[in-house]
């Protein structure tokens, strides 16, 4: 009984250390936030293509922290194949777009894993979550849309549909892309379902999970998925994203001489 008593009470102690960390945490966020000056950061270079769903999530982000004017483009073009080229795979063993490069040579790829270090450059993290809370919470649904709808409409570009041509497709499994296209259509519902309740993908403020579930609705346009006109919550939620200027200049942010796909 004791002894169960001092383990509660170490369980206590134990969360307010966690929890008071995390306050101090955000204070030490505050403070950096104050002397943060973008204008010091060194130019970072995005290896993207412009019109590219995941690249879209990047420039998004980018445009939300107002980091724009850091960045320095460059195109690789995904239908001629660039991103499978071995100096490609050398920044990016997965061979997919985008990849951040830093000016120490460290490449950072995952659109998740570049915006949380985007998010984090001026220590004030609008888009991740400053409390635990929040970005667990947004962790869970930026992935939970990656699974659910982003990456299976992926899947399904391509596998079923011409993707991005057969000197790129060498093998493709129409039937696993049809699978996925259904998957992502139950996936819109469920989104559907998550902003009849809460004005945003993670609650109550846009996050990086708005962004990815925007990726996913990005990607639907190319491969003509249309939002099923029963996702009233989502078509509005995704009608009012795209009066979002991180969201409406996107593709203009940055495009390349090539013809634009
Ligand atoms: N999990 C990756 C996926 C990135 C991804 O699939 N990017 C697309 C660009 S829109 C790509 O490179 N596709 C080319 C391919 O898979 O061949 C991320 O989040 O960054």
């Amino acid at each position: 009984m004791l002894s169960e008593k001092k383990g509660l009470t170490n369980a206590l102690l134990a969360y307010n250390f966690v929890y008071q960390s995390a306050d101090r945490q955000e204070s030490i966020m505050i403070s950096d936030k104050i002397n943060f000056d973008p204008t010091k950061l060194a130019l970072m270079k995005i290896h993207d293509w412009h019109t590219g769903p995941y690249p879209a999530r990047v420039r998004i982000a980018l445009a939300e922290k107002n980091l724009q004017s850091r960045v320095q483009f460059v195109s690789v073009n995904l239908y001629k194949g660039e991103h499978k080229k071995a100096a490609f795979l050398a920044k990016n063993y997965s061979g997919t777009l985008p990849v951040l490069e830093l000016d120490d040579g460290t490449f950072i790829a995952e659109c998740t894993a570049i915006t949380e270090y985007l998010d984090a450059l001026d220590g004030s993290t609008i888009l991740t979550g400053k409390t635990p809370r929040e970005k667990g919470v947004i962790h869970m649904m930026s992935k939970r849309a990656e699974l659910e709808l982003l990456d299976a409409i992926s899947v399904y570009f391509h596998h079923a549909t011409p993707g991005l041509g057969p000197d790129v497709e060498i093998y493709q499994n129409a039937e696993w892309g049809f699978r996925q296209r259904d998957k992502a259509l139950r996936g819109m519902h469920y989104f559907d379902a998550v902003l009849q309740k809460q004005p945003f993908i993670a609650g109550e403020f846009f996050s990086m999970a708005d962004i990815t579930v925007i990726g996913g609705l990005i990607f639907a346009e190319i491969v003509k998925l249309p939002v099923p006109a029963e996702c009233l919550a989502l078509l509005a939620w995704y009608a009012r994203m795209e009066e979002r200027p991180s969201v409406k200049n996107r593709v203009t942010m940055s495009e390349p001489n090539q013809a634009s796909v």
